[in-house]
């Protein structure tokens, strides 16, 4: 592990576990396909924000527009990492393994955090566009997911270069992380609460799901953070099923987070919609 760590340093563990033992043929596969899946799904999901635009009135238009910007930046991003790791490991046919290559960029998480500095603060603003607070200051709220929005994500993304090199600060950084992402989780609630006052009741089941969507879906990234730790020890395990791990949850993290959860808007905003005469379903108001 010393000799490794002098070669690698603050690389992710995904380098550490490819300049150790390598990957079979089903973890690096498995890895390379399910990145290429959520990139795929970005701009499927890009294709059905911008054909049902007009299936709520224009005062909810904004937060398909924010889930398009989402799905934009996303697809870019999401290829880049796809390419990230196909360069980085290289076939060796004597031991059958995908190990890493020398001279090639290193595999590395960082794109995704960089990724979200931009869709954190879209995701949490589009829901403001769909619901009338009743309480809450419109400007109030939408500073404050601004500002825990990119403080959790400045902390983990220092945090995450001490993945492997140093568990201490790994987890000090992973801490105040944490106490920004309790704060949206707070301000979520608030909104979705608030929201749900007087809107149509169909509107209201759809933010019930919204909310048991986002805590499922936001829980998975600080899973994902923790996962070279999964196995308890203090120390973290290089093992390609981790890797293969990290890759899928990130990937059901995504699609989630941003494709189903803007699905979910766009159905609530439909509601709301109807119940303000503008219905598409007969498109008597349509403009
Ligand atoms: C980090 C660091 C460890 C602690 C916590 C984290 C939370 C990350 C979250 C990210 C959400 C990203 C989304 C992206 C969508 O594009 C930074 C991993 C709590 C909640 C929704």
């Amino acid at each position: 592990m010393e000799a490794l760590i002098e070669m690698l340093g603050n690389a992710t563990f995904e380098n550490y576990v490819g300049a150790a033992e390598g990957y079979t043929e089903m973890a690096y596969q498995m890895s390379a396909h399910v990145l290429t899946l959520g990139f795929a799904i970005m701009l499927a999901g890009l294709l059905y924000f911008v054909l049902t635009i007009k299936t709520v009135a224009p005062k909810y238009r904004t937060s398909s527009v924010l889930s398009g910007v989402v799905m934009v930046s996303a697809f870019l991003l999401l290829y880049v990492q796809s390419q990230n790791w196909t360069s980085a490991m290289v076939y060796d046919a004597d031991t059958a393994r995908y190990v890493l290559g020398d001279g090639n960029d290193l595999f590395n998480n960082g794109y995704r955090y960089l990724n979200w500095l931009i869709d954190v603060p879209m995701l949490l603003f589009q829901i403001l566009f769909v619901v009338t607070l009743t309480k809450s200051d419109f400007s109030s709220i939408r500073n404050q997911f601004w500002f825990s929005g990119t403080a959790m994500i400045l902390t983990g993304y220092v945090g995450q270069f001490y993945e492997v090199t140093n568990p201490t600060l790994f987890f000090v950084w992973g801490f105040i992380s944490t106490i920004f992402f309790v704060h949206i989780l707070i301000l979520m609630k608030r909104v979705i609460s608030e929201g749900k006052e007087g809107a149509p009741p169909k509107a209201q089941k759809y933010l019930g799901y919204i909310w048991v969507l986002f805590l499922f879906s936001w829980m998975l990234y600080p899973g994902a953070y923790l996962m070279p730790y999964l196995t308890m020890t203090l120390d973290p395990v290089l093992s390609e099923t981790l890797v293969v791990g990290r890759h899928i949850t990130y990937t059901i993290a995504d699609v989630s987070s941003k494709v189903i959860y803007g699905i979910f808007l766009t159905l609530a905003a439909q509601e709301m919609s109807k119940a303000e005469g503008y219905d598409y379903e007969t498109m008597k108001n349509a403009l």
